[in-house]
């Protein structure tokens, strides 16, 4: 892609709400455009890194055997009733009614919908266990939308939903989930931490919220700093290495503000490991029983005949917020640099441009047509402007490698960047072969 034909309006005048680093950048690199109070839209540059967050979630999501599926994003308040929800849930639900008057709502979570789906699907345990998903808009009439897309009224969720006969199943459904998050976020270059969370109005006994580090992040955490160190690799999705990791993490206190006791953490962990710090929540999973199967009565008959109403987890993935966690995680001395997986391009190619002298912008062209024929996603900056506004205006965008076409370089030899570290000089070959690693 040719810088000067790709569509990232570039705003300088920030709106006086943006407060966080991310909200800045993003509006400032044309990621995301405010439609209105909580609402975005996404820019080409956003929505394609958005796009690759999902693509691994999804990724990790298949590797547990979760199926994916598409649900709706307007449901009908009935089920909502049937389960006890409809008046519970309050204000954040945005209620609507159709021409024949029906009760509608945007869906904020899809509970009811699921369990709706699976009670008139499935009646023998014997399809059983279950684990689906969907990535999909939800709403939620936030009252105060703020930071951007971090916490907005509009966001794209991963939203997953486990079915299982017994309290025993549900709990490995759970920690295969746990075992898909860490992966997800760690291929997405964060390091997440579990922690012991309430449930809030999804309910249930037993839940974690993943939270990755970041001063700007709105829940309070307390946690001993050795959880760190867990060896994440080392576990595989099986449910011996599954049982071993969640009885490894729980041997570290690791909770939010709302479940945090300061005796319990002086008791707990020795001052020198004790860690209080900000953190963003990117993901949060729930087992709730028979919370919803019980009301709206989804059961299968077990191998006795008898009716058992199906144990349910739910498990979401702030898809949309992530790419701004992303941004808060990474943005550093106002340099910016995109984790390799997720990043808008691969490379950026920046010739330093000459009025009087078109080699090197013939060079970068050559380089740009030899990368794409590679496959590899590139970016030519054929804007003219200076070089220093070329190379601050692509502090901000982050692409994690640079190929810089000036004074340095020969007829196949390039200064070869990447971002935060010092720059060399190689042959073109060699550069191929870094970016396809
Ligand atoms: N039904 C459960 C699990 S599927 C559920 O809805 N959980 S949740 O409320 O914790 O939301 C899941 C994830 O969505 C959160 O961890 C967070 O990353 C993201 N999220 C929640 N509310 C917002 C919001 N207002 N703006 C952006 N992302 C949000």
């Amino acid at each position: 892609m040719l810088l000067s034909k790709l569509f990232i309006p570039i705003t300088k005048d920030l709106p006086a709400e943006a407060k966080i680093k991310s909200h800045q950048l993003m509006l400032r690199t044309g990621l995301i455009r405010q439609a209105s109070a909580g609402i975005y839209s996404w820019l080409p540059l956003g929505f394609k890194v958005m796009k690759k967050i999902e693509k691994i979630v999804r990724e990790e999501q298949n590797i547990i055997g979760a199926q994916e599926m598409l649900m709706p994003t307007v449901q009908s308040a009935d089920i909502w009733k049937e389960s006890g929800r409809y008046d519970d849930y309050g204000e954040e639900m945005l209620r609507i009614s159709d021409r024949q008057k029906r009760e509608m709502l945007y869906g904020p979570t899809n509970e009811e919908q699921i369990t709706e789906i699976f009670r008139t699907s499935v009646k023998s345990y014997k399809l059983l266990p279950q684990i689906l998903y969907h990535i999909q808009w939800k709403f939620r009439d936030e009252l105060r939308p703020r930071f951007g897309v971090m916490r907005c009224r509009e966001f794209y969720m991963k939203d997953a939903y486990s079915f299982d006969l017994s309290e025993d199943d549900a709990v490995l459904s759970y920690n295969k989930m746990f075992f898909a998050y860490l992966k997800t976020f760690e291929r997405l270059g964060l390091k997440s931490i579990p922690m012991k969370a309430d449930t809030g109005p999804i309910g249930g006994d037993l839940s974690h919220e993943f939270i990755i580090l970041a001063e700007t992040g709105e829940s309070k955490i307390y946690t001993d700093k050795r959880i760190f160190d867990i060896p994440i690799n080392n576990y595989k999705n099986e449910n011996n290495s599954l049982n071993q990791m969640r009885n490894d993490f729980s041997k570290f206190y690791s909770v939010t503000d709302e479940k945090f006791d300061p005796n319990d953490f002086n008791k707990k962990v020795k001052k020198n490991d004790q860690l209080q710090t900000k953190g963003i929540e990117v993901g949060h999973i729930f087992y709730f029983g028979d919370k919803y199967s019980k009301p709206m009565n989804c059961s299968v008959d077990g191998k006795d005949g008898k009716k058992i109403f199906v144990k349910m987890g739910s498990y979401g993935i702030g898809v949309s917020r992530l790419v701004a966690a992303i941004i808060e995680a990474k943005f550093n001395n106002d340099k910016m640099k995109w984790p390799k997986a997720v990043s808008p391009f691969d490379v950026v190619i920046i010739p330093a441009i000459n009025k009087n002298d078109n080699s090197n912008i013939e060079k970068s062209s050559k380089i740009y047509s030899l990368l794409k024929e590679k496959g590899i996603d590139v970016l030519l900056d054929d804007v003219e402007e200076n070089i220093s506004n070329k190379f601050k205006k692509h502090d901000l965008l982050g692409i994690p490698y640079q190929i810089v076409v000036g004074s340095k370089s020969t007829k196949d030899q390039f200064e070869f960047k990447e971002v935060g570290k010092d720059p060399q000089v190689f042959e073109i070959n060699k550069i191929i072969n870094i970016l396809k690693k």
